[in-house]
C-alpha cells in the first residue's frame, strides 16, 4: 500500500473539526508582525498579570485593538482602555487584521471582524495552563492565534478540562485556527524550554485574535 504523503502534512493540518493547524501561514510577515509589537508595547507594555487568586501569570502580556484582555483580582474581562495608562488600547495595527482575516478564511470562517488581540511574551519557564477562550460576548467567530520566535509545545484538549490533551509543536509563523464544533476546546502552552530564534532571542511571541464584542447591528 502506499504511504499517506499528506498524512503529515503541516501546511492544512486538521487538529479537530473546526481546528487548523495552518503551519508557516504566516512566515512571510513574520518581521512586520514583530515590528509593529514591539510599536505597539511602547505604548502598552507588556506586564505580568494578577490572577483572581492573587497569583502572577509568568507569561508576560498586552494587547492591541478595540477591546483589551485583562486579568486581576475582580477576574477575566476585555476592556478599552489600557488599567495602567487609563488610555485606549493601541490600535490593531492593518497587518494584524488582514492576516487573522486570511488565516480564518483559509479555516473555512468567512468575514472574521477582530476587535482584540491579545499578544502574549513568553520567556523560557513560562507557560500557560489548559484554558477556554470564554470570555468573549459571544463565541460564534474563531480564535486566530499566531506563533512567532522560539518553538513552544501547543496543548489541545477536548471539551472537558480532564480531556487529555494532544500536543502539537508550534513553530515561528506557524498559525492555529479553531472555532464552530471546536471554539471552546481547552488548550493551553507548556514551559517553555530554552532556545535561540534569530529575531526574538531566547522569546515566544502569540498573537490571539478573537472577536470580543458584540458586531454593531448597524
Ligand atoms: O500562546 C499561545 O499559543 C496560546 C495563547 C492562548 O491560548 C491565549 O492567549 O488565550
Ligand atoms: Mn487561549
Amino acid at each position: 500500500m502506499l504511504p499517506d504523503l499528506f498524512a503529515d502534512d503541516r501546511t492544512k493540518l486538521a487538529l479537530d473539526p473546526g481546528a487548523w493547524l495552518l503551519g508557516g501561514f504566516a512566515l512571510g510577515e513574520a518581521s512586520a508582525l514583530l515590528a509593529e509589537i514591539a510599536r505597539t508595547a511602547q505604548a502598552a507594555p507588556f506586564r505580568h498579570l494578577e490572577t483572581r487568586s492573587g497569583g502572577t501569570m509568568s507569561v508576560a502580556m498586552t494587547n492591541c485593538g478595540a477591546a483589551g484582555w485583562v486579568s486581576d483580582r475582580r477576574g477575566y474581562r476585555y476592556t478599552e482602555d489600557d488599567p495602567l495608562s487609563g488610555r485606549r488600547w493601541p490600535a490593531m495595527p492593518p497587518c494584524f487584521r488582514d492576516l487573522a482575516r486570511r488565516a480564518a478564511e483559509t479555516a473555512g470562517f468567512r468575514n472574521f471582524e477582530p476587535d482584540a488581540c491579545l499578544i502574549n511574551r513568553y520567556a523560557p519557564g513560562s507557560r500557560l495552563s489548559l484554558h477556554q477562550d470564554r470570555d468573549e460576548a459571544r463565541h460564534d467567530a474563531p480564535i486566530v492565534s499566531v506563533s512567532l520566535g522560539v518553538p513552544a509545545r501547543f496543548l489541545w484538549g477536548g471539551r472537558e478540562r480532564s480531556d487529555r490533551p494532544r500536543r502539537h509543536d508550534l513553530f515561528h509563523g506557524d498559525v492555529v485556527v479553531w472555532g464552530g464544533p471546536a471554539r471552546l476546546t481547552f488548550h493551553g502552552i507548556d514551559t517553555l524550554r530554552a532556545a535561540h530564534h534569530a529575531e526574538t532571542g531566547d522569546l515566544r511571541f502569540n498573537l490571539t485574535f478573537r472577536r470580543a464584542r458584540l458586531p454593531d447591528l448597524a
